[in-house]
């Protein structure tokens, strides 16, 4: 009989047969099982997740790693579940990778070679990948690549420790900025209901405290809030990078507006962009102020993407929270050709 749980020990078998096989015996034993770059806590969560799991399935190969500098809310989780970070991945020269929490090339650690990735387990839009070889590809419309691994583990029959638990539970908080993002399925909140019980925490409480962590900015730079939840797109030919930083008061945000203005003109003339954004996001107040930065046709999608017209430098949303579904999608409507 052919179920889900034997599906997967297929999987993990052809995996093994594939490091067994002579044409990758070059490349390094070690299989990286890594999120986006700016990793955030889903990203850096699911890595963490998704080797133990591995681990437990007897594919000791398997090591979680983060695709940058873990962030405040990350950090705050680790720590209170003290679980050691993750080392950290910039260069996947001659190394084999299982991608969470992304699958676009663009978003991926730097100098990874398609034919290098062993599986995909991810809950974003697909964004051109194209593999040699068949792979285990694991893409759910859910708000977070938590609540998927959860299910494999589930699947698996293998059992969750309170600190995985606590860990899938907060990557589905995060993401779904406790419940709060249009991203958010009833699924979600079946998983973290069941997370919580196992780690023994109350999640909304607990949720606040990831926030709070989250949007302490008092010490970062405009750099930091640009650069530290960053991703890189192209909209037929436009090429973008979107950021967002979530705070729980926007005023916080204000004195650090020209600043960040600022940056974002740098980075879209040493990025060669043809357009930065950067949602000012309150999470309170479910809004999201929209600093935008670049030539005037990008600047004339921004404006039919969000419909209106841009003043000093944004356009200001009520309920936009979410950058994969409230974001992106009229960004590359607006620029289709
Ligand atoms: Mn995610």
């Amino acid at each position: 009989m052919i179920n889900k749980v034997s599906v997967h020990r297929l999987v993990s078998f052809k995996l093994k047969f594939y490091i067994n096989n002579a044409e990758v015996l070059h490349l390094t034993d070690k299989i990286y099982v890594v999120g986006h770059k700016s990793p955030d806590t889903d990203s850096v969560t699911s890595a963490i997740t998704y080797a133990n799991l591995k681990n437990a399935l007897g594919m000791k190969e398997v090591v979680p790693a983060a695709a940058g500098d873990l962030n405040n809310e990350t950090k705050f989780l680790l720590d209170y579940f003290k679980v050691p970070y993750p080392e950290k991945l910039t260069d996947a020269t001659d190394k084999m990778l299982i991608l969470v929490d992304h699958n676009e090339m663009a978003q991926a650690v730097d100098k990874l070679k398609m034919e290098n990735i062993v599986e995909v387990v991810d809950h974003h839009k697909i964004g051109g990948l194209a593999t040699g070889k068949p792979i285990f590809f694991l893409n759910e419309p859910v708000g977070a690549t938590g609540g998927i691994i959860a299910n494999l583990y589930e699947q698996s029959k293998v059992p969750i420790s309170k600190e995985m638990a606590g860990l899938m539970m907060a990557a589905i908080l995060s993401d779904t900025v406790l419940f709060k993002s249009p991203t958010c399925t009833p699924r979600d909140k079946v998983a973290v209901e069941k997370l919580a019980k196992i780690a023994g925490i109350d999640p909304m409480k607990f949720g606040m405290d990831l926030l709070k962590a989250k949007s302490d900015i008092s010490t970062k730079s405009a750099k930091d809030i640009l650069t530290g939840d960053f991703k890189k797109f192209d909209f037929s030919g436009t090429k973008a990078g979107v950021g967002q930083i979530e705070v729980m008061d926007m005023a916080d945000l204000a004195p650090k507006r020209a600043a960040l203005l600022d940056e974002m003109k740098k980075m879209q003339a040493a990025e060669k962009l043809n357009m930065v954004v950067l949602m000012l996001t309150d999470v309170m107040k479910e809004a999201s102020d929209i600093l935008f930065v670049g030539d005037a046709a990008a600047a004339q999608g921004f404006e039919k993407a969000f419909g209106g017209k841009l003043a000093n430098n944004s356009i200001y949303k009520e309920k936009v929270l979410s950058r994969k579904k409230q974001v992106i999608p009229p960004l590359e409507g607006a620029f289709k050709k």
